[in-house]
């Protein structure tokens, strides 16, 4: 049998991947690892503790807002700000940034961008749903209150990015630039137990995942590939989290498409705290991620939090066949 190694002792272990590295990066995953358990314990518990149900109100991208939503954030606010290794956040659940006021955390040197509970508009019907995290160096003075314009970094210069996937069991998947791992929670230790060491993402898949019910809304060159990926009877396969879907093709292969509609011209998904930190995972694993004009998600420039984009992410061998759709019939569409 395998000896168990818990996500603390795999984080302290990789930071002599970092020369420099003083422990800050370190504490800060862990306590994700924290907030993770926390969270992952109320999701499991939804349907019992009344806790589901829709609060109402709508966040910063229009979604309806669930009550756990609401709860996700605050636990993820709580232990970022009390690790004393996080100076700013920036949340899908928050208009502004958020910033670290305390004495340890005003001057600390990283910052975190968060969806703390993606896909929440499942979580009624008991589908999985997922937490996604990116962490940056702050750029500003660190005697000074961390800015908005701290957050404005391309995903090119994320320093880790991760998530949690709530599903049939609890995993975080994260990287630091140097590969990606997987821990899956074990609820009998309470640990998050190394169980796929330096995932790489299948060259090919079989699994094209998208929307199909917006089909006739997308421009023509992503309708075009869609009918290929039919054609080529790759199986379709949507669920509604980003989260889920990316983690299928991670360990399966394939691609998720979130293209533009007329509802949603720019995309749906957002940059920053979405798009950003999925893609720095799966190129780590040996995957692509563009926008639906072929740009790199991790090039592209960061001005608003908030920011919507267009995603294509998966295999690379099916990103390249994407791109020579897109050259086909965009041409086809500019003349
Ligand atoms: P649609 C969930 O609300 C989310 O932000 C992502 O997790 C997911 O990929 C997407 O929206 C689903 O959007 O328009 O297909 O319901």
């Amino acid at each position: 049998m395998n000896r168990i190694v818990t996500l603390d002792e795999f984080i302290i272990k990789r930071q002599k991947d970092f020369p420099y590295a003083s422990g800050e990066l370190t504490g800060l995953l862990r306590d994700i690892g924290v907030a993770a358990k926390i969270i992952n314990r109320e999701v499991n518990r939804a349907g019992l503790v009344n806790i589901l149900g829709v609060e109402g109100s709508e966040n910063q991208s229009g979604d309806i807002v669930q009550k756990l939503d609401i709860f996700s954030n605050e636990v993820m606010i709580e232990c970022l700000a009390n690790s004393g290794e996080c100076c700013g956040i920036a949340s899908e659940e928050d208009e502004s940034i958020i910033p670290v006021n305390s004495i340890a955390g005003k001057d600390a040197k990283y910052i975190v961008v968060m969806d703390p509970l993606d896909g929440s508009s499942n979580i009624d019907v008991n589908v999985s749903v997922g937490t996604i995290f990116g962490i940056y160096r702050r750029k500003s003075d660190k005697k000074q209150l961390v800015e908005t314009s701290d957050f404005y970094q391309k995903g090119d210069e994320l320093v880790a990015s991760g998530y949690v996937l709530y599903g049939t069991s609890t995993m975080l998947v994260y990287t630091t630039g140097k590969g990606v791992n997987g821990f899956t929670l074990d609820p009998s230790i309470g640990e998050f137990c190394l169980s796929h060491r330096d995932i790489q993402i299948p060259a090919k898949g079989n699994y094209y995942s998208v929307n199909q019910g917006y089909y006739s809304k997308f421009d023509l060159e992503m309708r075009r590939y869609i009918d290929h990926c039919a054609d080529m009877n790759y199986r379709l396969r949507y669920i509604g989290s980003m989260v889920s879907d990316i983690h299928r093709i991670l360990f399966q292969g394939g691609i998720f498409l979130y293209p533009n509609t007329r509802k949603y011209p720019l995309g749906k998904l957002r940059l920053l705290y979405e798009c950003n930190p999925m893609s720095f995972i799966v190129e780590q694993s040996g995957g692509k991620a563009f926008n639906t004009k072929l740009k790199r998600i991790l090039d592209e420039d960061v001005h608003d939090i908030h920011q919507k984009c267009t995603i294509a992410i998966g295999s690379p061998l099916m990103l390249d066949e994407m791109k020579q759709f897109v050259e086909k019939y965009q041409a086809t569409t500019a003349q």
